[in-house]
């Protein structure tokens, strides 16, 4: 398996730099360190969440956490819950009153039974005090609540609990496989299960090649595409509340920049494929793409399909489209009132860089909302809306959509198109704040003296193997034959940015480096503006440096971004090191970090044989302004999207590009900035499986 051992993540030559993320949370400091507990280390742990997770449609594969499964009480001894065994009681009422979903049934987390029962599940996870504890509950619901419940509630409370600060999660699209792969393969997985025959399977994007958006389906259904997007929406739940422990530190603007950057992505992709960017979805207009999913739900049958030009139709128990279409007038309100009324009619000022975060808390709506009542929920119900638009009125009893999962949503293009909607009332909102002044640009005393790449940018595909074993019924009796699938997708070449930044304030300065690139043309050809380039500026990396008296020489490395991620360890990866840590070896998963970031692969747009020009731009501010913790130079542990305490940067996202730049020369006279333009290629490379 091609995992990217990421041990030379901090190398760098130069002055001291910290990457605040390299994408993650260190995870894993070393798997036979202890744990926090007496007695329960890190490697047990990861044991034990490994095994809840593997072969999660059937029985538990270990005979430890089987038994507790067979024999534990969740409600024998409540002093092992922060909140007295409250939330432990209300699931055990549903279970004993036959309310809970069955298992061998879909899931889907904009269900509201389904997600108030996930939640119920979480909430007992959250308040338990200790480890034993929580493995336990975990082991004994894995036996009784719908899988797919059960799955969401623990991926969401690893990522959140304290007691498992340690534990890496095994890849979603290895546990569960369904969600990720295409029926054609998943149905050849079964037959290779039936005959006890090893298979390996090559999948394809969905599609043909009459329908050029299939040229960019290696966006959209990108498994590491797919994974960060379900990951972040775990790190940043639309219905987290403070009691759960912590506070999700700028939730709402993360939301607005983690799918802005989705969506100016998938438009530099589209350019990289000659097609245009896309237009913005309108709710009195038809909906221009239809979509042949090819995924199945493992129970539920197949997801539902769209034809193209639908019209859009009110969707029964949902919502009506006029609906919709009022909640949006509210908020285009409030943005050119520049304030937001709360539930008590009290007005809260958006007029500032904080306006994006509230704003942000009511698009999607979160329950960090401050009027839900007024503003409603613009993001949650146009994805189910979209999503039913196969079956508005419920005829045909069909599942939910791909669009009402977030594993499954970017598959459909039309995802695209609804978030170009949402991100122009965002940008709408940022376009109403005044521009930076050259002033405020300025960093006194630093300048940038030069900028280049090493190496060609260059992209290619290649091929990647990931387990399809978790797809399949199985029983313990019979061995386990190998069946994996492997699937295209992008990659790039490595290179470093070269940044010679001259420090002139005669003594060490923190600096903020700041790099992005937007494409330099449209689809017809025509340059872009710097104003409508900088609102398409793809986010490449952000790290912190200390900036000695004179010149500064710094070559930071791709596979440093902090906006991206490695890839996450497989299912066998993660078996095989616990495995050995937990025989005394001294085995680590150090490396591996949160899937939340984007893959390092996909860190640059695909771009053309003849070399799609971008304009790459740095921006080097002052980092002691721009911290929000202190340490950042040397600090490590920071997750560009992580929820994990405050975000290290005080600044918007985007910033100095987030606003309104009706005079270019402001940004072209600033010492501290600097702008080239570069290629990207693809020569067609594609490194076959073998
Ligand atoms: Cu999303």
């Amino acid at each position: 398996m091609p995992i990217r051992e990421s041990a030379d993540h901090q190398q760098h030559e130069g002055p001291p730099i910290s990457s605040f993320g390299g994408g993650g949370r260190c995870l894993a400091p070393a798997l036979v360190s202890q744990g926090d507990e007496a007695g329960v280390s890190d490697a047990q742990k990861q044991h034990d969440v490994n095994f809840l997770l593997h072969k999660i449609y059937g029985n538990i594969r270990d005979a430890n956490l089987k038994s507790i499964a067979d024999s534990f009480d969740p409600e024998a001894d409540l002093s092992h819950y922060s909140d007295d065994g409250e939330a432990v009681h209300k699931i055990m009422k549903d279970l004993k009153d036959h309310r809970l979903l069955e298992q061998k049934h879909w899931f889907s987390l904009f269900n509201p039974k389904h997600r108030h029962e996930a939640l119920l599940l979480f909430d007992v996870f959250i308040n338990c005090k200790d480890w034993n504890t929580f493995v336990s509950n975990a082991a004994y619901f894995r036996q009784i609540i719908n899988e797919g419940e059960f799955v969401y509630a623990l991926y969401v409370a690893v990522i959140h609990s304290p007691l498992a600060e340690h534990v890496v999660l095994p890849p979603l699209y290895e546990v569960t496989p369904h969600l990720f792969t295409n029926s054609e393969v998943i149905e050849a997985a079964y037959r290779a299960k039936q005959t006890q025959t090893p298979g390996k399977f090559q999948s394809t994007f969905t599609g043909t090649k009459k329908n050029p958006e299939q040229r960019v389906a290696y966006f959209g259904e990108d498994i590491g595409m797919n994974t960060h997007h379900v990951i972040w929406h775990m790190e940043f739940p639309f219905w987290w509340q403070d009691k759960y422990g912590h506070h999700l530190d700028r939730k709402g603007e993360s939301f607005f920049w983690v799918h802005h950057q989705l969506t100016v992505r998938f438009d530099a992709e589209r350019l990289s494929n000659y097609l245009d960017p896309v237009d913005e979805l309108h709710w009195d207009k038809p909906i221009v793409q239809g979509f042949a999913p090819h995924t199945t739900y493992k129970y539920g049958g197949p997801f539902p399909s769209r034809p193209d030009n639908v019209n859009f139709e009110d969707v029964d128990g949902v919502a009506r489209i006029r609906d919709l279409l009022i909640v949006e007038s509210r908020i285009r309100d409030a943005i050119a009132h520049g304030y937001i009324a709360d539930r008590t009619g009290e007005r809260i000022d958006i007029m500032n860089e904080r306006g994006i975060n509230v704003l942000g808390d009511i698009i999607e709506s979160s329950l960090y909302s401050p009027n839900v009542q007024y503003y409603g929920a613009l993001h949650n119900t146009a994805h189910i809306v979209l999503g039913r638009q196969g079956d508005p009125h419920g005829k045909y009893d069909l599942p939910p959509g791909v669009l009402e999962h977030f594993e499954t949503a970017t598959r459909d293009p039309s995802f695209f198109r609804l978030h170009k909607y949402m991100d122009n009332i965002f940008k709408e909102h940022k376009d109403s704040l005044p521009p930076y002044t050259q002033e405020e640009l300025t960093f006194v005393g630093v300048s940038v003296e030069n900028l280049s790449v090493n190496g060609e940018l260059e992209t290619y595909f290649e091929d990647f193997e990931y387990s399809l074993i978790n797809a399949v019924d199985d029983t313990e009796q019979i061995e386990d034959v190998d069946i994996s699938t492997f699937v295209p997708r992008l990659n790039h070449k490595e290179f470093a940015y070269n940044i010679d930044i001259n420090n002139n304030n005669g003594e060490e300065s923190l600096a903020t480096v700041r790099i992005f690139a937007w494409p330099h043309r449209d689809n017809n050809g025509i340059e872009y503006s710097f104003d409508e380039g900088r609102w398409n500026a793809i986010e490449l990396d952000k790290f912190w440096t200390k900036l000695t008296p004179g010149t500064n020489h710094i070559v930071r490395k791709s596979s440093e971004s902090s906006v991206t991620v490695p890839d996450v360890p497989s299912f066998q990866t993660l078996f095989d090191k616990t495995k050995e840590a937990l025989d005394g070896g001294d085995s680590s998963l150090e490396n591996y970090v949160s899937a939340t970031g984007i893959p390092n692969r996909f860190l640059l747009p695909k771009g053309n044989k003849q070399g799609l020009d971008f304009d790459l731009v740095v921006a080097v501010t002052d980092g002691k302004a721009d911290a929000a913790v202190d340490g950042l130079h040397e600090n490590t542990e920071f997750n560009h999207y992580g929820s994990h305490g405050n975000y290290p940067d005080n600044r918007p996202h985007g910033y100095p590009l987030d606003r309104k730049v009706p005079d270019e020369r402001v940004f072209e006279n600033l010492p501290n900035f600097s702008h080239i333009q570069v290629k990207v290629f693809n020569h067609g490379e594609h490194v076959q499986h073998h």
